[in-house]
Order: structure tokens, then C-alpha cells, then sequence
């Protein structure tokens, strides 16, 4: 089964929506395999952002993922990259598709509340950057078969 990596992004947390967010992907059948509140250092955003780099915006988007805690995630199930991308909606949430998290709850690029994995590559890197192999769970659920055939 697929994993990819999540970021409630300090906005998110500052506007007290961690649970609608979680709910989400919860809600699409999607399970929690980890997840950590933690306080970003520059070193640890430079490592995830470091595709960025020299990038117009990149000085302002390191302020603003260490300006508050996050959630950092990892979510498991079918094509979970893909899907929670889609979930999620795009980059900038004024062209977010309507139904998508940027869209509902979001306006500007610079404030899009939620980052996550953008591919299979991408995914195991920030999920090893983000996670110990200890904190991640291996389980099932009872209703899993309700939703994975
Ligand atoms: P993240 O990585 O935060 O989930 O966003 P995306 O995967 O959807 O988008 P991205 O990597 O292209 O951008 C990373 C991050 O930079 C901010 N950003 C981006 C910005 O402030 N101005 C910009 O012009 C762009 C392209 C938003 C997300």
C-alpha cells in the first residue's frame, strides 16, 4: 500500500484546523500511519523545501513554515500520493478545484495551509526526512474492508 507524506501547515493550526483536515482524509478511507505537532528548524525546512531554493518566494515560504507548529503526517491506502494531492487541491488555492481543502478553506498561495508529497520519489524522501522508521505503524482497521476490496 502506498504512503505519502502530510503537513498541516501553520496556518492550519493557528485557524484551529487540524481536525477538518484530518477529517478529510480520514473521511476518504485514507488511514493514519504518523503523525507528530513539532516545531520546524530553518535546517529542517531548508532540507524540505531545498528544490526551491533561489526561488522568488523561497525566503518567505522558510518564515513561514517555522513561524508556528505543524502537523507533520504520514497517510496509507490506494494510490494515497495521488489522491491526497487531489484531496488537497492546487498550490495556489484560489484555483483550487471546489470540494478541495486549498479551496474551501484557503484564498492565497503564500497561506495554502497543507502540503503533501508531490510523487513516489518525493514521498520516500520526506517521509524519511520527517519520520523515524519506529514512528510509523503498521495496522489495520475494522472497517478497512469496507473500503479496500
Ligand atoms: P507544497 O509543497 O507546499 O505542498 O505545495 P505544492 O507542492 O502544491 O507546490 P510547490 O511545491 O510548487 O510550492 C511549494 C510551496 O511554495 C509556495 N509557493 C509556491 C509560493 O509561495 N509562491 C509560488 O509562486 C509558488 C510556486 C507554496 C507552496
Amino acid at each position: 500500500m502506498e504512503r505519502t507524506f502530510v503537513m498541516i501547515k501553520p496556518d492550519g493550526v493557528q485557524r484551529g484546523l487540524i481536525g477538518a483536515i484530518v477529517e478529510r482524509l480520514e473521511r476518504r478511507g485514507l488511514r493514519l500511519v504518523g503523525m507528530k505537532l513539532m516545531q520546524v528548524s530553518t535546517e529542517l525546512a531548508e532540507k524540505h523545501y531545498a528544490i526551491h531554493k533561489g526561488k522568488p518566494f523561497y525566503d518567505g515560504l522558510i518564515k513561514y513554515i517555522t513561524s508556528g507548529p505543524v502537523v507533520a503526517m504520514v497517510w496509507e491506502g490506494t494510490k494515497a500520493i495521488e489522491v491526497v494531492r487531489s484531496t488537497v487541491g492546487a498550490t495556489n488555492p484560489a484555483a483550487a478545484a471546489p470540494g478541495t481543502i486549498r479551496a474551501d478553506f484557503a484564498l492565497e498561495i503564500g497561506r495554502n495551509l497543507i502540503h503533501a508529497s508531490d510523487g513516489e520519489e518525493t514521498a520516500r524522501f520526506e517521509i524519511g526526512l520527517w519520520f523515524t522508521d519506529d514512528e510509523l505503524l503498521s495496522y489495520t482497521r475494522d472497517q478497512d474492508r469496507w473500503i479496500y476490496e
